[in-house]
């Protein structure tokens, strides 16, 4: 089973993923995780993509479509994968129908977990208190949510004229709705 996780930042995606990931021993593949651990490596790569991540703004395309073009022809991605986080672009989903096709591949759902905003922004100041990410700030997170809104909002529509959607009310406990995506990816 291939799915991808939707969602704006602080909507639970890498929360339900993990869950996902133990329930069906299917791989998680986070585009935040590789990217936070090529910033720790400390590489040319890793540095420039700081410089975005800080700001609260994407990765540019060509960076993180090479990242995942990699990880998904890796042989653990035979049994099932997640994609959480990724696509974030409409360039990002268009080069995943390529890559999926390449490798004759398809995706079964789309889970789309929906939240308010000021819920969105209450978890992820919560976060920053207790994990301390250096892109949980204020104004790192409100500019997250405004490019939620204009490129990966749009993503919506697209998986949902090809019949994939799944949509996840995102409000309650993380079990209630570990529950609720159950349902829905059976
Ligand atoms: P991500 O790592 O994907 O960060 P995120 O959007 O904040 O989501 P995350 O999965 O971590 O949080 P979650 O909702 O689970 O991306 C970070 C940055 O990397 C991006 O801003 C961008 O710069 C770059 N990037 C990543 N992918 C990219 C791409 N494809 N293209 C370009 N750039 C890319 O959880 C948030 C918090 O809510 C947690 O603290 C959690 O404990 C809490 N929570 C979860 N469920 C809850 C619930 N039910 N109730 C209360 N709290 C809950």
């Amino acid at each position: 089973m291939n799915i991808i996780f939707l969602g704006a930042p602080g909507a639970g995606k890498g929360t339900q993923a993990q869950i996902v990931e133990k329930k069906y021993s299917i791989v998680q593949i986070s585009t935040g995780d590789i990217l936070r651990s090529t910033v720790k490596e400390g590489t040319p790569l890793g540095l420039e993509a700081k410089g975005f991540m800080d700001k609260g703004a994407l990765v540019p395309d060509d960076v993180v479509i090479g990242l995942i073009k990699a990880r998904i022809a890796m042989e653990d991605c035979r049994n099932g994968f997640i994609l959480d986080g990724f696509p974030r672009t409409t360039d990002q989903a268009f080069a995943l129908d390529k890559i999926l096709a390449e490798n004759s591949m398809s995706i079964d759902h789309v889970v789309n977990i929906n939240v308010p905003q000021n819920e969105l922004v209450q978890r992820l100041l919560k976060r920053a208190e207790i994990e301390g990410r250096s892109d949980d700030n204020l104004e790192s997170i409100k500019n997250r949510l405004v490019i939620f809104e204009e490129k990966t909002k749009p993503l919506i529509d697209y998986y949902n004229k090809n019949g994939k959607l799944r949509n996840i009310n995102g409000l309650g406990s993380v079990d209630e709705i570990a529950g609720a995506i159950g349902q829905v990816i059976r």
